[in-house]
């Protein structure tokens, strides 16, 4: 069966979604990221970056097992194993693919940086706010250009590019940001949040997200010298 190693953050909630999407069965290994699970031997075997999500598929390409980090090759590697989520036209399939990369490369380490920033960060440091602000608005109006001409973010079908970008998206009041401003997301988002499969997959461990302020050994993992040991 396939074993999905996660934690309930966003990058976690895209994989959480995907299987429940696919119907996939699966084992869920959950990793403890506030308590340093993530530096577990058994989890490096399978992702020398310590970081959620990861797979483990024991009928990988050939029938041979596969395993697999990063959320965005997950997502390809589920919907092309599934035949769904991913458009079978190669424009579209495209399309698909560079609104994942831009969820991969843009909204995901900007959003997280902010986080960061606001929320983390020992000291204040006022010029790193307002850069990272600055960039999850940005993102929002190019996420807005898109949806007022797409009612997906690879064109009619929705896809892993969604699926990548909605739990990002989630609680923006926490990073300043009214989707009154942004209607054409707003819209997109509301549809996604309605689907069953999305509300499966947030809900997954969802009793063990982080609520109110990190304690000191959890910075300490995320932040400290435990992060930065060498492995
Ligand atoms: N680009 C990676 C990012 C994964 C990532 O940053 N995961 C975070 C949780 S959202 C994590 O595992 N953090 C653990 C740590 O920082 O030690 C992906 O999309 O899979």
């Amino acid at each position: 069966m396939l074993e999905v190693w996660s934690w309930p953050t966003p990058n976690g909630h895209k994989v959480h979604i995907a299987v429940e999407e696919l119907g996939i069965p699966y084992k869920l290994v959950p990793v403890n990221i506030g308590k340093g699970e993530q530096f577990r031997p058994e989890f490096l075997a399978i992702t020398p970056n310590h970081r959620i999500p990861a797979i483990v598929d024991p009928e990988g390409p050939g029938g041979k097992p596969l395993s697999l980090f990063e959320s965005g090759a997950i997502l390809i590697y589920l919907a092309e194993k599934h035949g769904r989520l991913i458009p079978r036209d190669p424009a579209a399939r495209y399309t698909c693919l560079q609104w994942l990369m831009f969820q991969m490369g843009g909204v995901g380490p900007m959003f997280g940086q902010y986080g960061h920033f606001h929320n983390y960060a020992p000291e204040d440091v006022p010029y790193a706010k307002t850069r990272y602000a600055n960039e999850v608005r940005r993102l929002h109006g190019v996420l807005e250009k898109r949806l007022a001409q797409a009612k997906y973010l690879a064109g009619e079908e929705y896809s892993i590019a969604d699926i990548a970008t909605f739990p990002w998206l989630r609680f923006p009041e926490r990073r300043g940001i009214d989707f009154n401003e942004f209607p054409s997301v707003k819209r997109w988002f509301a549809t996604i949040e309605a689907r069953p499969a999305v509300q499966r997959g947030v809900a997954i461990l969802a009793d063990n997200q982080r609520r109110g302020t990190m304690t000191d050994a959890e910075r300490e993992v995320l932040f400290g010298a435990t992060q930065f040991a060498k492995r």
